[in-house]
């Protein structure tokens, strides 16, 4: 194709943009304003995937773009198709995934006068996108489109949103197709400092005790081998945070796994007692740190980002190194010689041996032992997408992830409903994975109505729905903060939910004993159908170890 170079509309041009940057799906919903979009879309090679609601486009393509490593692009009109994405954009914008997404707004003359399905969404998503666009001149469309990929993808990444009037999109454009973007003020540094550089490798030979701290940001600069060298190198224990897990494979005798608010005993004993502890790619939220003048008494914090903003931003850090943490790792490498700290991982045997992650008491059927069975059925090799609560909380602990870009879970904003939605972006990006969705029966009913977009699509998800009838992780909350009052958390009008997956032409199956267990995953694994399996679980269940409000890492609630 000709990069633009002859007069076609502005909704022409923005398909150039997407052919140009390799899109090869998109998610959306229509309406007026979006048409002439749609109906250029509709004369390319790129497939549309119908969500039931935008928000859903939105987590959709964020799970698609987690998996896959691309950009997700997602398509929706003007007033409540844009303020449905809302939740979507914010969750993208906490969990740094890049998303572009194109709106249809009123046209320009009609625009603050007002008019039908007019809404300023560009105002209201200032604070939960990178950046965002109102487009008022057609020429400038192509650039905008091609500026806004650019943004998504570089640096941090994250949401840009661009606002297309109709007549804009209906306009002709003479403007050519940028070849590159040229941005004052955006530049993301990717080197790491060389004086920097060399004081974190000194750091870490003269550290007894440290701790790496991984994060998105390791899987977002595709840096999991420079990490596993480098904890090699120097047999440095690793945790993760949420977002940061299978940036470290667990399998790893290295691996501690997450550390937080419900993190393992190990690693937030570990964090405690470390005297150099290296964030990569982290933003040191309050899930993780506990109160923060008890966060990592005994550590010097390196803290390594290539948003120079999140630096210092929660905690005090005695070394920042801003930069892509693939570049600088790879600078370090050679720069650090080879230890041992036997010491320290005598130690870290010690805790891992005092403080084993252990469940407590429980109904039935425990939700961490299937856990636990469906990390070894699937060898740790399934993408595993989580909705929000108690469930997310035991994928995240019991799973066991060894393989990068296999999580996929709205961590920094919690959205419920994330689940759904983001697990068929991710069976759609990754045809060679078996997709499974983790999720609660508070969270499923958010988003349930994607099984419809999931069974268009033909995607064989498997989707393990631990039902407790209730909203666990609140009655979590109000049994250790509010006096076991429990108020608003009991469903006592949900669906049969085996019924439902068979309506929509899915597979339903139901465990309620121990030992079903094992044969039913076996039979989801087995089968190449959407296949729902309620999980019956009891409402008293608790997610171990919980970190009180105000406590250190080092004093989490563990089951009697
Ligand atoms: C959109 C949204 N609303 C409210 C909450 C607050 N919240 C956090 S966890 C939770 C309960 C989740 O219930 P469910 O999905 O059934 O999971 P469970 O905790 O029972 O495993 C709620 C209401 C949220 N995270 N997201």
């Amino acid at each position: 194709m000709t990069l633009g170079s002859k007069e076609r509309t502005g909704a022409r041009a923005v398909m150039e943009v997407l052919l140009a940057e390799g899109v090869e799906l998109v998610f959306g919903y229509p309406g007026g304003a979006v048409l002439p979009l749609y109906d250029e879309l509709a004369r390319t090679p790129i497939r549309h995937v119908l969500v039931r609601q935008e928000q859903n486009a939105v987590h959709a393509a964020s799970g698609y773009a987690r998996t896959s490593g691309k950009t997700g692009v997602c398509l929706a009109t003007s007033g409540p198709g844009a303020t449905n994405l809302v939740t979507g954009i914010a969750s993208a914008y906490m969990d740094s995934v890049p998303v572009v997404i194109f709106t249809g707004q009123v046209p320009t003359r009609m625009v603050g006068s007002d008019a039908f399905q007019e809404t300023d969404i560009t105002g209201i998503t200032i604070p939960i996108t990178k950046h965002n666009y109102l487009v008022k001149d057609v020429e400038e469309l192509p650039r905008i489109a091609k500026e806004a990929f650019y943004i998504a993808s570089t640096g941090r990444p994250g949401p840009v949103l661009i606002d297309i009037p109709k007549d804009v999109a209906l306009a002709l454009c003479r403007a050519s197709l940028p070849e590159r973007v040229e941005l004052r003020g955006y530049k993301p540094t990717y080197q790491g400092h060389p004086g920097q550089l060399r004081a974190l490798a000194r750091l870490l030979g003269e550290a007894e005790r440290p701790l790496i701290f991984a994060g998105g940001g390791v899987l977002a600069s595709r840096a999991e081998d420079y990490l596993r060298q480098l904890a090699e190198k120097l047999q440095v224990p690793v945790v993760t945070s949420l977002t940061g897990l299978g940036a470290f494979p667990e399998d790893n005798p290295l691996a501690l796994g997450m550390v937080g608010l419900h993190g393992k005993p190990c690693a937030n004993h570990a964090l405690m007692e470390c005297d150099l502890l290296v964030g990569l790619g982290v933003r040191f939220d309050d899930r993780v740190t506990g109160a923060l003048e008890k966060f990592a008494p005994r550590a010097r914090i390196a803290h390594l980002d290539i948003d120079p903003a999140e630096i210092g931003k929660n905690v005090r850090v005695d070394l920042p190194l801003v930069g892509d943490i693939s570049c600088i790792l790879q600078e370090l490498l050679p720069l650090v010689a080879p230890a041992s700290h036997g010491p320290w991982l005598q130690r870290i045997k010690e805790l891992r041996n005092l403080y084993p992650l252990t469940y407590g008491r429980g109904g039935e059927v425990r939700p961490q032992w299937v856990m636990e069975r469906l990390g070894e059925m699937t060898r740790g090799q399934a993408i595993i997408a989580t909705d929000v609560g108690q469930h997310q909380m035991w994928a995240a602990l019991y799973y066991g992830y060894t393989e990068p870009r296999s999580f996929v879970s709205s961590c920094g904003l919690g959205t419920m409903g994330y689940g759904l939605p983001a697990a068929a972006g991710a069976a759609l990006a990754r045809r060679d994975k078996q997709v499974w969705l983790i999720t609660g029966d508070g969270s499923f009913q958010m988003s349930m109505a994607e099984l419809g977009t999931a069974m268009e699509q033909g995607l064989p998800l498997k989707i393990l729905l631990f039902n407790n009838q209730s909203l666990a992780m609140v009655r979590q909350l109000q049994h250790f903060y509010y006096d076991r009052q429990y108020t608003a958390i009991e469903f006592t009008g949900n669906p049969d939910f085996v019924r439902l997956a068979e309506c929509y032409g899915a597979e339903g199956l139901r465990i309620t004993r121990q030992e079903e267990v094992v044969p039913v995953l076996a039979r989801a694994m087995g089968n190449d159908r959407l296949t729902l399996i309620e999980c019956v679980i009891s409402p008293e269940e608790m997610v171990y170890p919980m970190v009180p409000e105000g406590a250190g890492l080092d004093e989490m609630l563990l089951p009697e």
